[in-house]
């Protein structure tokens, strides 16, 4: 089974996606996602003209050794433009594979290890009262987990507020848009939000908050500590990961579970973590780190320190890596949770697919591949639109961490 075309789709029914499909001479194709939020057309580059020409003629079935072609044949490794297009290939691969075999992926990968996949939702509003009412939505469609986001009196544009209460697009602007951070008046407000979470909707929902890459170390220590009362499912990248040394700060201070990775590419940004059990969550996702073949590895080291897996799943991966991400989750046996932000109804009717949602839980459906399509002719009524994620700056002007 050869592969006779391999070529890149970008389709914007709502925000920009990049899509791989990979045909073979026996007819069969398959589809991965690159999409990299607000830089976009890297990937769209790094696949035309350095990857497609490569794919062509080869054995669609030597997956293994078509990763290892892209990864150690660059010579340049790593990084998230190579690690999102080595994804799509992948992704499209798997899919390919699972097809001709007439499996949902999940078989392919050592079968089922569970029933449904449990998701978090986003809930945001402008203040704590908002984001209590948004939080309380989100229960009454089922969810059994919650990520919670306020906006914070005096900050302008904190993290994770977005627009409809449901949905949050922080890529809203050709050039990226100006927000603001002041760290002291975050940390006066956010306990408090769970505090009043706590106290109108009680303990039996798991809450989730996401830092951002806001905090130094001894903030987010200081932060994690007081959270402590509010039993958090996890927070997430509470500080940036470059310096992974502040963990070890942070962990010597509370008992607050720690979630990190959503922009690591490689298991070798997850290995000192999980070596030294400095997290509790590992969030690499199919896009972001190599695919489906990649991300295994990084689920196989994690389990050996009981450390457990939370993908990435906000809108800017593609129906696509959220298909594949729940093919994954139905297998790995270390499972924690899965972000599930809702795509919007153009975007879903773009990437046909199988998968769904029913009272907290998502379903894989039993088609063959990864059960995720793409509509060429409606994606081609939607164009490209530049867009880049926000900056943040603090109150005196200093760039700080978006
Ligand atoms: C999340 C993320 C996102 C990112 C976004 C960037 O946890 O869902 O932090 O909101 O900011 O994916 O493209
Ligand atoms: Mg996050």
């Amino acid at each position: 089974m050869r592969i006779r075309d391999a070529r890149v789709i970008v389709t914007s029914p709502g925000r920009n996606f990049v899509t791989l499909k990979i045909v073979t001479d026996e007819g069969v194709y398959g589809i991965g996602d690159a999409t990299l939020n607000g830089r976009e057309k890297s990937v769209v580059a790094y696949l035309e003209d350095h990857v497609c020409p490569l794919l062509i003629g080869r054995d669609a079935r030597q997956i293994e050794d078509i990763w290892q072609l892209l990864y150690r044949g660059a010579y340049w490794r790593r990084g998230p433009v190579t690690m999102r297009a080595i994804a799509a290939v992948d992704v499209a691969l798997w899919d390919i594979k699972a097809k001709t075999a007439g499996m949902p992926l999940y078989q392919l990968l050592g079968g089922r290890s569970r029933d449904g996949i449990m998701v978090y939702g986003h809930a945001n509003g402008s203040d704590i009262e908002e984001t209590v009412d948004a939080v309380g939505q989100y229960i009454s469609l089922g969810y059994k987990a919650i990520r919670a986001q306020t906006g914070v009196p005096g900050i302008k544009d904190a993290y994770g507020v977005g627009r409809g209460k449901l949905f949050y697009e922080p890529a809203d602007a050709a050039l990226a848009s100006v927000t603001g951070w002041d760290t002291r008046k975050a940390l006066n407000y956010v306990p408090k939000m769970f505090e009043k979470l706590r106290a109108t909707y009680g303990f039996d929902h798991h809450l989730l908050h996401d830092g951002h890459h806001r905090y130094t170390p001894q903030e987010a220590a200081n932060l994690g500590k007081m959270l402590e009362p509010y039993q958090l499912f996890w927070l997430e990248d509470v500080t940036p990961a470059e310096n992974q040394e502040a963990f070890k700060l942070i962990r010597q201070h509370t008992v607050t579970p720690l979630a990190v990775g959503e922009i690591f590419n490689t298991i070798w940004d997850c290995k000192d973590l999980i070596q030294n059990q400095l997290v509790d969550y590992i969030r690499a996702t199919i896009v972001g780190a190599g695919g489906v073949t990649h991300l295994r590895r990084i689920a196989d080291l994690a389990a050996l320190y009981q450390i457990r897996t939370g993908c990435h799943g906000a809108t800017d991966l593609s129906p696509v890596t959220m298909g594949t991400a729940l093919h994954f989750d139905t297998w790995v046996p270390n499972f924690g949770i899965q972000e599930y932000m809702r795509h919007t109804p153009e975007t879903d009717e773009v990437f046909p697919h199988d998968y769904s949602f029913k009272d907290g839980f998502l379903y894989v459906g039993e088609t063959p591949g990864h059960g995720v399509d793409i509509d060429e002719a409606l994606a081609a009524k939607y164009p490209y639109d530049p867009r880049q994620l926000p900056i943040a700056r603090l109150p005196d002007g200093t760039m700080w961490n978006w």
